[in-house]
């Protein structure tokens, strides 16, 4: 269903999901007017169930019934599948199923740039949140990042900008809602259990640049070009590439200058030097370029790193993040390496100083990838390696196959982290960047990063 409606007054709207999406869309459509029930098959956390009390929003846990069918529309939050029992029911019975991203676009009256993309989305999102505010606008970072997207016409109405970043799972319901500006990181495989194949998964990436308007821009990387089909679209497309060659359409980074630049209008423009940027890894020269391109496309005029403060801003945590030295050991938090080409980025990209070596500890949930593009990148990259959790052994198998044979299985990340000190020796680099999920031992990359930091901590201490 096209969903062009912000008047949902007496309607009935059942949200599907309880989490922080889901709560963040009750509200929303409780203060559009509409009668608001949410159903999740799960248990829903207290302090949520604790906020949609307060706002007189009825609601069943741990079970979908019969009751949610009581509705004009169904709302889906964040990473609800098209394959969910309910909405073939739902079909079944006629009720139309609205996506997060279109729910919510009719009540923002503010510029949308969307950034997706497998790896980096975050922290391009929050630079070029960074960028905007020291620039004096009014800007909210949304979505994926932390900050339900339903939240911002409630709590942030009085933006002048909005920067999202948006999932594969909520472009694959977005077919109304519109774009100023849309950014692909880069493209991986990634969400394959989802999406059912890797098709499928960059059809919905690419949404992110189809519902861009006809006056806006994209940016991508010069190698996803094809694979996106980015030729076939009518607006503004600018692809990013390492090298000297600038064209029109081009931001580019070149390495023997150190610095990142754009053709805007016509006229060749440096965004920033490379010694600006304050984040470990080539692959965030990349976020940043991207972000301070997508800056000077939506003010339409130069911006150069001193103007954003490029310098001031800060990895976000659990990517590529300094955890601690411990007698020389450089211990690095990259606990959002939940994909190989998240894990083979900061593998790549990261330097030892010195003749420093890399072990990298490895392991948790798999998400039904392959390993061994994996494997060749810690074949070439690592000293050692320290697998642990359900994927470990399965990691190890494609690491012997490869010819790797430095590695070792332990059980736990606390385990992990003592076996790749012991194994360590100043310069040494020691990266968890685990390139699965953490959903094995723990709730989520955060808890594990966290988990990580303390026990870096503690060996601090003790050394
Ligand atoms: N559920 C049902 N029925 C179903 C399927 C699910 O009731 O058929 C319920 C689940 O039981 C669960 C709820 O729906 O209670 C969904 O909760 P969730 O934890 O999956 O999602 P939210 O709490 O709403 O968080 C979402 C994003 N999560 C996902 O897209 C999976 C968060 O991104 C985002 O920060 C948050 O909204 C705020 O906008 C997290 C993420 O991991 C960080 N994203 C993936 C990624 O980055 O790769 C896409």
């Amino acid at each position: 269903m096209k969903n062009l409606l912000r008047d949902w007054t007496g309607k009935a709207v059942t949200i599907i999901g309880g989490g922080l999406s889901g709560v963040a869309l009750a509200r929303l459509a409780k203060e559009a007017g509409a009668r608001v029930f949410v159903s999740d098959a799960a248990k829903i956390k207290d302090d949520r169930l604790s906020d949609m009390k307060a706002m007189g929003i009825a609601f069943e846990e741990e079970g979908h019934t019969e009751r949610l069918f009581e509705a004009d529309a169904l709302v889906l939050s964040s990473g609800i599948a098209p394959t969910s029992p309910v909405l073939s029911l739902a079909r079944d019975k006629g009720i139309p199923v609205v996506g997060e991203l279109d729910f919510v676009a009719p009540f923002l009256d503010v510029p949308v740039i969307a950034v997706t993309g497998s790896n980096g989305k975050t922290t391009t999102t929050g630079m070029l949140g960074h960028f905007f505010s020291s620039l004096g606008l009014k800007v909210v970072t949304a979505g994926n990042i932390g900050n339900p997207i339903a939240l911002v016409p409630v709590c942030f109405s009085d933006s002048q900008v909005v920067v999202a970043e948006v999932s594969s799972f909520q472009l694959f319901w977005c077919s109304s809602a519109t774009f100023v500006g849309s950014v692909v990181t880069n493209i991986a495989p990634d969400h394959i259990d989802w999406h059912g194949s890797f098709e499928n998964y960059v059809a919905s990436k690419k949404r992110a640049m189809e519902r861009t308007m006809l006056s806006g821009f994209s940016i991508i990387q010069r190698s996803d070009a094809n694979i996106l089909g980015a030729s076939g679209l009518s607006h503004k497309v600018l692809t990013l590439t390492w090298g000297h060659a600038l064209g029109e359409q081009d931001v580019c980074l070149d390495d023997d200058a150190k610095e990142a630049r754009m053709i805007l209008d016509g006229q060749p423009i440096r965004l920033f030097r490379f010694e600006e940027v304050k984040l470990l890894g080539k692959h965030n020269l990349e976020n940043a370029a991207m972000a301070l391109a997508s800056a000077a496309m939506f003010l339409r005029r130069p911006v150069s790193g001193e103007e954003v403060n490029i310098a001031g801003f800060k990895a976000p945590p659990h990517r590529c993040e300094l955890a601690g030295v411990v007698n020389g050991v450089i211990f690095v938090d990259d606990s959002k390496g939940t994909n190989v080409a998240a894990t083979v980025t900061a593998l790549k990209s990261l330097k030892c100083p010195g003749n420093g070596r890399k072990i990298i500890l490895l392991g948790g949930r798999g998400k039904g990838e392959t390993y061994e593009l994996l494997a060749r990148a810690v074949l070439e990259e690592c000293y050692h390696a320290v697998l642990y959790g359900e994927e470990g052994m399965a990691i190890g198998a494609a690491l012997s196959k490869a010819g790797f044979s430095n590695w070792v299985y332990v059980n736990d990340l606390n385990d992990a982290v003592n076996k790749a000190y012991e194994l360590a020796r100043p310069n040494d680099m020691v990266l968890l960047s685990p390139a699965c999920t953490s959903w094995d031992q723990y709730s989520s990359y955060k808890e594990r990063g966290d988990h990580f930091k303390r026990l870096v901590a503690s060996l601090a201490s003790l050394n």
